[in-house]
């Protein structure tokens, strides 16, 4: 790996939001590709945050901080692979379910799919069941990530599966599904595809459900 892409990875995992703007641009100056960048300078950082934080070595705000050095780097990368038509692994839309304003944790799973490779779609908070269908009429999805904080909310989550399956969609899709009440038991029993307790094993999922694991 060069200097450049290993100093990329390197703020990533340190939440270093500041460097990382300008180490970005001198990668894209010297000639690397926005691709290459993200594929080996951003996501093998973001992959080593992962690791370290499924093994209890990282912690949500250090997660946070490099989440945001991430997105500083893809502020800048992002219109660059849209215009070169870069090859992502897949889509996801994501959101926190209707009746919740919990966004913390689904931020970061979004950050972590965007970190492996993945076009995040992210639909906010209070997301209601027509809004899920309606975004993947219009994005055309290969996964549906749903959020929960509140006992109260998670039912949404099987209202908008069934919205799905009323609007003909739902096996166009892999659903997944987490949130601190969620588990995997209540992910089967509502009929979703996948549960994740953290956002690097949602970003894991993820890649998994479209074969790029
Ligand atoms: Co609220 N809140 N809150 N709250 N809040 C909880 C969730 C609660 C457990 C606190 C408590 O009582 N001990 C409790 C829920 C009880 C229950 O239902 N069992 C609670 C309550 C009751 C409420 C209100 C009702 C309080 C009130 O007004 N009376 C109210 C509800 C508002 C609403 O949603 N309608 C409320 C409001 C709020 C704030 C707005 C003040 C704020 C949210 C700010 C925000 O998100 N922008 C807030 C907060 C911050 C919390 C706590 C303290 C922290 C949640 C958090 O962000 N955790 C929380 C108590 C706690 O958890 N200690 C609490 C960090 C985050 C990284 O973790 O979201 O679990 P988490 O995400 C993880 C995993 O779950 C997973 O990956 C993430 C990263 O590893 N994950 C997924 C999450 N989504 C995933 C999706 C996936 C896969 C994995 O696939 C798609």
């Amino acid at each position: 790996m060069s200097d450049l892409l290993e100093k990329i990875s390197a703020c990533v995992i340190e939440g270093n939001d500041k460097d990382i703007v300008g180490l970005t641009n001198d990668a894209l100056a010297s000639g690397m590709s926005p691709q290459q960048v993200l594929d080996n300078g951003l996501m093998p950082g973001m992959d080593h945050v992962g690791v370290e934080f499924r093994a209890g070595n990282m912690f949500v705000p250090e997660v946070l901080r490099s989440a945001r050095a991430m997105q500083a780097a893809m502020d800048i990368l992002r219109p660059l692979l849209a215009e070169t038509g870069a090859k992502m692994v897949g889509k996801v839309i994501l959101g926190t379910v209707k009746g919740d304003l919990h966004d913390i944790g689904k931020n970061l799973v979004g950050m972590m799919c965007e970190g492996a490779g993945f076009e995040v779609k992210d639909l906010g908070k209070n997301v209601e069941p027509e809004a899920f269908v309606q975004a993947v009429k219009e994005f055309n999805p290969d996964i549906v990530g749903m959020s929960a904080l509140l006992t109260t909310t998670m039912r949404t989550m099987e209202q908008t599966i069934k919205a799905l399956e009323e609007a003909g969609l739902r096996d166009k899709v892999k659903i997944m599904v987490g949130g601190a009440p969620v588990t995997q038991a209540f992910a089967d029993q509502i009929g979703a595809d996948g549960y994740a307790s953290n956002a690097a094993s949602a970003a894991e999922l993820a890649k998994k459900f479209v074969g790029a694991a």
